[in-house]
């Protein structure tokens, strides 16, 4: 039956183009792999799982395919629900739409929320990928898988890391890629899948979940602009990390898959920078000191820590000609404009649709950083006056 099914298929593809499955569609690079591969020609589909309260924010401007060509097959996009623990609707969705492609990038991908809870991240990022590849397997459907590996992978190993570089993962989630990363693998080596893993280092965008640190501060700065916050609370700040920009890194991941044989791909932008220097960097860009908005707290630490990672991605430069255009100090000021420019639209002070220039914000933010440094000296001026007259 699914012999018949995939004749019938691949004579559909010919006439109507590639179709991609994506889970974590939703997500940060979810939601940009959808915009890259429809600009491609391609027909995109999109597993989103179930939630008290919409989670499809970053994907709302596409639903116009949905409203205008509906769930059939000649529409651009849509999406399905299913969710990685649940093998039945996996199977399902892969029934329904047989994809060209499929990239899983859904998991729970936060490092530290996976010391609190383990089983669960194993079960979406571990179980969720051998889930998809068995059911690949099983129904015979001939498409191309990308798994998202991480540099978490490499947990303790000093850097530069690269594809030869020992993995010794430092958190359940670290774990439950890595051994994703070896499913892949090895379901490419023992019945041919076109398997590949990417394994990317951080990479950031105007679109990060809130919770990470680099859209946390970002996000953080500009709510200390418009009034709406005084202090970053934040954890380990010596930690390293190589920041590239998400929107770039997942045409990494096409070009992974456009290669002729399945393989593994470090992505990464090979400058490193500490926590405090992303602090320093965006502070900096208003003004304003670091340490006068920064508190530590042990909250923000994590049982067991990544010290440094740094990507040496020479094979994906050599092998599919990929390099990062985006730097770490351009990646800051594109996040902190995005988010100013929404803390000053949110709060009725320059609305979005003036459309004015990167530069118009970022002196905006720097005039009203001046009126708060004076405001902080007048206050210690006051505060050391009163410890005066006391004593
Ligand atoms: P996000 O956290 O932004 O997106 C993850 C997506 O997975 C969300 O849409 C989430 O849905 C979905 N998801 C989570 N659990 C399930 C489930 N059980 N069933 C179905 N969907 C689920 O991550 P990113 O976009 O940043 O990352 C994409 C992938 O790349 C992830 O696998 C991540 O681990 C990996 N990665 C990311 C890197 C980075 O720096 N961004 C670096 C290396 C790897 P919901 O919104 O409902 O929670
Ligand atoms: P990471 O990203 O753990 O590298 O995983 P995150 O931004 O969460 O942390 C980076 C570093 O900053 C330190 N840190 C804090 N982190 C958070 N989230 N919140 C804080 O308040 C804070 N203070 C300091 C962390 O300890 C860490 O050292 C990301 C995710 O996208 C993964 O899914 C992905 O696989 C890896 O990147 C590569």
């Amino acid at each position: 039956m699914y012999l018949f099914r995939n004749i019938a298929y691949n004579f559909n593809r010919f006439i109507m183009g590639k179709v991609a499955l994506i889970t974590g569609i939703g997500g940060q690079d979810g939601s940009y792999l959808a915009e890259f591969l429809l600009m491609k020609g391609y027909k995109v589909r999109g597993i989103v799982r179930r939630s008290s309260w919409p989670n499809t924010k970053r994907i709302d401007h596409l639903d116009i395919y949905d409203e205008r060509y509906g769930k059939n097959s000649k529409s651009p996009f849509y999406l399905l629900y299913a969710d990685l623990s649940d093998s039945t609707s996996i199977r399902n969705v892969l029934e329904e739409v047989m994809p060209d492609e499929v990239y899983n990038l859904g998991a729970q991908s936060h490092v530290g929320i996976s010391f609190q809870c383990p089983e669960s991240t194993l079960n979406y990022n571990t179980l969720g990928p051998l889930r998809i590849l068995e059911a690949i397997k099983d129904m015979g459907i001939k498409c191309k898988y990308y798994q998202a590996s991480s540099s978490e992978m490499f947990g303790r190993s000093l850097p530069p890391q690269n594809e030869e570089t020992i993995m010794i993962p430092q958190s359940p989630y670290g774990v439950s890629k890595l051994a994703a990363f070896h499913l892949t693998r090895l379901y490419r080596e023992a019945y041919e899948l076109f398997a590949c893993n990417g394994i990317l280092f951080n990479h950031e965008s105007p679109r990060r979940g809130l919770n990470f640190v680099t859209k946390k501060i970002t996000r953080s700065i500009a709510d200390i602009l418009v009034g709406n916050r005084e202090k970053i609370i934040l954890g380990n700040l010596d930690a390293k990390r190589d920041w590239g920009f998400a929107k770039e890194y997942v045409e990494a991941m096409w070009h992974i898959m456009q290669h002729e044989v399945p393989d593994d791909f470090v992505i990464a932008t090979k400058e490193t920078h500490t926590v405090r220097e992303f602090l320093e960097e965006a502070f900096n860009l208003f003004g304003l000191n670091w340490k006068d908005f920064v508190e530590i707290s042990d909250k923000f630490k994590r049982p067991a820590e990544v010290p440094a990672l740094l990507g040496d991605a020479s094979k994906s430069l050599k092998i599919l000609n990929w390099e990062p255009r985006t730097r770490f100090k351009e990646l800051v000021r594109l996040m902190i404009i995005e988010d100013l420019k929404e803390g000053l639209n949110d709060n009725g002070l320059v609305l979005l649709s003036e459309n004015r220039s990167d530069e118009y914000y970022i002196d905006i933010g720097r005039k009203i950083a001046a009126r708060l440094i004076e405001k902080k000296k007048e206050e210690s001026n006051f505060q050391s006056g009163t410890s005066y007259h006391k004593v």
